[in-house]
């Protein structure tokens, strides 16, 4: 007869790979689950993606903002750059909300940030990622985009007079907003 040390020991060899089995079925659906449903921006969650420190986490991206004057548009893209990241897109009222908020907390700049959006040679509007703002979600302020002077290629997003409003600017601006990068994780 077998010993009862023996049987719960061939007991364990029998079960062994169904538990292993039942473990990695479940594993990335979790990760995948927790990643996107995360309600915090916390990193404490070990299946979060975090952002480096002094970035902010929205959604599936890390922004970080900084209180500083660029007076010109490319400027403030290759501080973004130097980071891995970029200016910001904004597809959604949700995302422009987001950003006035991060905008306010963070800097004292009426003139807010740099967005990621610019004229071209069609004088039409894109964001850097190659995408047309034509049909998309847009939030100019009152009488904008006005190319005033017929050289406004750029577009910054206002903190003070209309909070959250954008108007067409030029590239090299005197009035100097300030950096917003983006980058996805
Ligand atoms: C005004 C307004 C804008 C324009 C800037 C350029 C401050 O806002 O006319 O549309 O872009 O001037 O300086
Ligand atoms: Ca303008």
């Amino acid at each position: 007869m077998m010993a009862i040390k023996e049987t719960v020991f061939l007991l364990l060899l029998i079960m062994l790979p169904v538990a292993t089995k039942a473990k990695k079925a479940i594993k990335p659906r979790a990760w995948a689950a927790n990643f996107f449903d995360a309600a915090s921006d916390s990193c404490t969650d070990r299946c979060n993606k975090c952002c480096p420190a002094g970035w902010v986490r929205h959604g599936s991206s890390c922004y970080y903002i900084e209180d500083s004057k660029t007076f010109s548009m490319s400027v403030a893209q290759q501080k973004c750059r130097n980071f891995g990241a970029d200016l910001a897109i904004i597809r959604s009222a949700e995302e422009n909300d987001f950003i006035l908020r991060l905008v306010t907390e963070k800097l004292n700049n009426a003139y807010g940030v740099w967005l990621g959006l610019q004229r071209k040679a069609d004088s039409k509007l894109y964001w850097i990622d190659g995408t047309p703002l034509e049909g998309h979600y847009q939030n100019w302020d009152i009488r904008e985009p006005n190319n005033s002077g017929g050289s406004e290629n750029c577009v910054n997003m206002y903190r003070g007079g209309s909070p959250g409003k954008w108007n067409d600017a030029p590239c090299f601006w005197a009035l100097t907003p300030s950096v917003l990068c983006q980058k996805s994780i």
